[in-house]
């Protein structure tokens, strides 16, 4: 006779994650250099921090962003929908800068089907609930999983040409490596013709973008030790955010700025999931996230190096960001 309780797949799915979590933590804490994903940074929390992130008057990001959809949302519905697509968009978020985008198609009367794809359940929910209200005849399926599980499962649901939105200078998280890593895993997730729409955020005077990881507030702060409180409430961590700060700042050498958690003084942490304890130096520090900028040269050697042909680049007025449109060539 069976003892145990079987698993549901969402059973499968959280066990899955506890154990990623579990194990990154173990890794990153446990190197010379400590490091934890800043992916991490996004539960409930965290993803609110980022929200007001967006709104601080420092970070021109997410205005930049919005002033070029605000601005060339006309050409960008012209080129995207030429036929009936499939937008599908990774990280989708609370998807503001998509809004302006959606509205555009639908006043041009251009028929798509849009997908935003996010890790968050309660993102994924209250986007697709709030855009349902706003826009009745929009034709949504919100799908919530990672970026490339999410452009496997759209592509069993809808054979549409592909439009990818990847917003918000996500890819500028990742390392060297990984941003080739995952341009060319979408390339291979996509058919010829498909269109990617990818925002990068520009190199500019290093003031202006240390003012917007540094803000008044201590907005960034919150959100950069959110990972330690995850810890805690997740895997029983013992961390005292009050003990650590938040340090980011431009590195000229690797064009990013560089954003860790210093420990304030020698202590010891204990993880009680991990059974470990790590001990940390006064003003030892924890990478928690890379923010890379880049040139319009750079932009361009990532397309042309992955398959993608440079269809046109979306500027703000002060040209502090771009949105690149590339097309995959096969
Ligand atoms: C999500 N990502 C593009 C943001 C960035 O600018 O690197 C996260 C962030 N970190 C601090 N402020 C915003």
């Amino acid at each position: 006779m069976r003892t145990h309780t079987a698993l549901n797949n969402g059973d499968v799915e959280i066990l899955k994650s506890y154990q990623e979590f579990a194990s990154d933590v173990l890794s990153g804490l446990s190197g010379d250099v400590k490091f934890l994903p800043c992916k991490y940074i996004y539960d409930e929390r965290g993803s609110r921090l980022f929200r007001k992130i967006m709104e601080l008057p420092e970070y021109y990001l997410t205005r930049s962003e919005i002033e070029i959809f605000q601005m060339h949302g006309e050409a960008i519905a012209g080129l995207i929908g030429i036929e009936n697509c499939s937008i599908v968009e990774l990280g989708a978020g609370d998807g503001k800068k998509t809004r302006i985008l959606l509205k555009q198609l639908q006043d041009m009367a251009l028929p798509f089907h849009y997908f935003p794809v996010d890790i968050s359940e309660s993102a994924v929910n209250r986007l697709t609930s709030e855009l349902i209200e706003q826009f009745p005849a929009l034709k949504i399926n919100g799908i919530i999983s990672d970026y490339f599980e999410g452009l496997r499962r759209h592509s069993h649901l809808n054979r549409n040409r592909k439009v990818v939105l990847f917003l918000g200078s996500s890819l500028g998280n990742f390392d060297p490596a990984g941003l080739d890593n995952f341009l060319s895993r979408l390339w291979n997730e996509l058919n010829d013709g498909d269109l990617v729409l990818i925002g990068f955020d520009l190199k500019k005077d290093v003031d202006l973008i240390n003012t917007a990881y540094n803000d008044s507030s201590g907005i960034t702060e919150q959100f950069n030790l959110n990972i330690l409180r995850r810890i805690n409430d997740e895997l029983g961590g013992n961390f005292d955010p009050g003990k650590f700060r938040y340090y980011g700042t431009w590195d000229a050498f690797c064009s990013a700025v560089k954003s860790c958690v210093l420990s304030t003084c020698r202590q010891t942490v204990h993880i009680e999931d991990l059974g470990r304890s790590f001990e940390f130096e006064a003003w030892e520090p924890i990478h928690t996230e890379s923010s890379y900028k880049f040139s319009e040269e750079d932009i361009e050697t990532f397309a042309l190096k992955n398959g993608f042909d440079v269809i046109r680049n979306f500027y703000d007025k002060k040209r502090y960001f771009v949105d690149a449109l590339w097309q995959v060539r096969k």
